[in-house]
């Protein structure tokens, strides 16, 4: 039977402090003036853009012993306590968040808050991290300081109590709730943690040998069957994951990513599942970008996660 989509509330982030270069936090923007609110309106959701969320000041300090060797410890736990109350409320009152970024430090925030609304309502969650990164350094391995390599990491319970215990219990989310795909810059010491809490990788090697189809049914195989009312898939969607020559509008780019064609198909099979219920699209920075190429690109990427593509049903499995 056919029923209304769920409202899509989007909600703009513009945070650097957890990145190694400003602008970021021109995300929300560049996303808006490539048109993401009217673009999704096309296809039939109903969008209320709620514009952005206030917080500390992007200013990029040094690292700081007294906090983790982080750097603007402060800044990413105040940004974070926004972001978790306004994706809590929009998830209590029947919306669907898609949080404009910002770096990938907000994730804590919102997946905090996807974990509280599941637990609050008795549904299962899994999470989708498309990422060029792991994002799994602790403070304590973290090679950098800075907040968005560290996001898995307090999200699986390691690292500062205030980052880690937002949803009111940690950790917010266990590795079997977790899959990354695209990964292909990852330190020493997160390849180790990787290995001990069993998460599911999907690298770009993986990729390469079994192309994206393959790819995408093994890292969804978990949801098979689920049923929507009691299943919300997360997408948290990192920039750099897609590859640097048609998305150059992104702080850490590593090459080696996947193309226009593959990241359709990822996008299309995460719309097919019809589970979708919260997403984050991170680490845009127009100040890199090409004439908002990136953001254009970005929000194709996100009409196919809401069905653009869909004409039929293309190949059977
Ligand atoms: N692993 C490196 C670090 O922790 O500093 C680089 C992290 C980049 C994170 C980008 C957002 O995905
Ligand atoms: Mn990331
Ligand atoms: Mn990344
Ligand atoms: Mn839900």
């Amino acid at each position: 039977t056919l029923h209304a989509p769920t409202p899509l509330s989007l909600i703009g982030v513009p945070t650097d402090i957890g990145a190694g270069r400003l602008g970021a936090a021109m995300g929300p923007d560049a996303l808006r003036v490539a048109q993401l609110g009217p673009a999704l309106a096309e296809l039939g959701c109903e969008v209320r853009d709620l514009g952005n969320l206030a917080g500390p000041s992007n200013q990029r300090k040094p690292r700081d012993a007294e906090h983790g060797d982080l750097r603007n410890f402060g800044e990413a736990v105040a940004w974070n306590q926004a972001v978790h109350d306004a994706v809590h409320g929009e998830l209590a009152a029947g919306r669907m968040p898609l949080m404009l970024g910002g770096d990938h430090s907000l994730a804590v925030g919102s997946i905090s808050a996807v974990a509280r609304h599941c637990r609050d309502t008795g549904k299962r969650l899994f999470v989708l991290w498309l990422d060029a990164h792991a994002d799994f350094n602790t403070p304590e391995t973290s090679p950098s300081g800075n907040i968005h390599g560290i996001p898995v990491a307090c999200l699986s319970g390691l690292g500062p109590r205030e980052l880690t215990h937002l949803a009111g219990f940690a950790p917010a989310l266990g590795p079997q709730s977790l899959c990354q795909i695209g990964l292909r810059s990852v330190d020493a010491q997160e390849k180790h943690l990787i290995k001990t809490h069993n998460i599911d990788v999907f690298d770009m090697r993986a990729i390469d040998e079994l192309g994206m189809r393959e790819t995408m049914l093994r890292a969804l195989a978990p949801l098979a069957g689920c049923d929507p009312r009691q299943t919300h898939l997360h997408l948290s969607f990192d920039v750099d994951f897609l590859d640097p020559e048609i998305a150059p509008g992104t702080g850490t780019t590593v090459r080696g990513g996947p193309n226009y064609r593959e990241a359709q198909l990822c996008m299309e099979m995460i719309a097919d599942t019809g589970l979708l219920g919260s997403i984050d699209i991170v680490e845009l920075n127009p100040a890199l970008d090409l004439r908002n190429q990136t953001a254009e690109l970005v929000v194709d990427l996100v009409q196919s996660l809401f069905g653009k593509s869909t004409l039929v049903k293309n190949v059977q499995s």
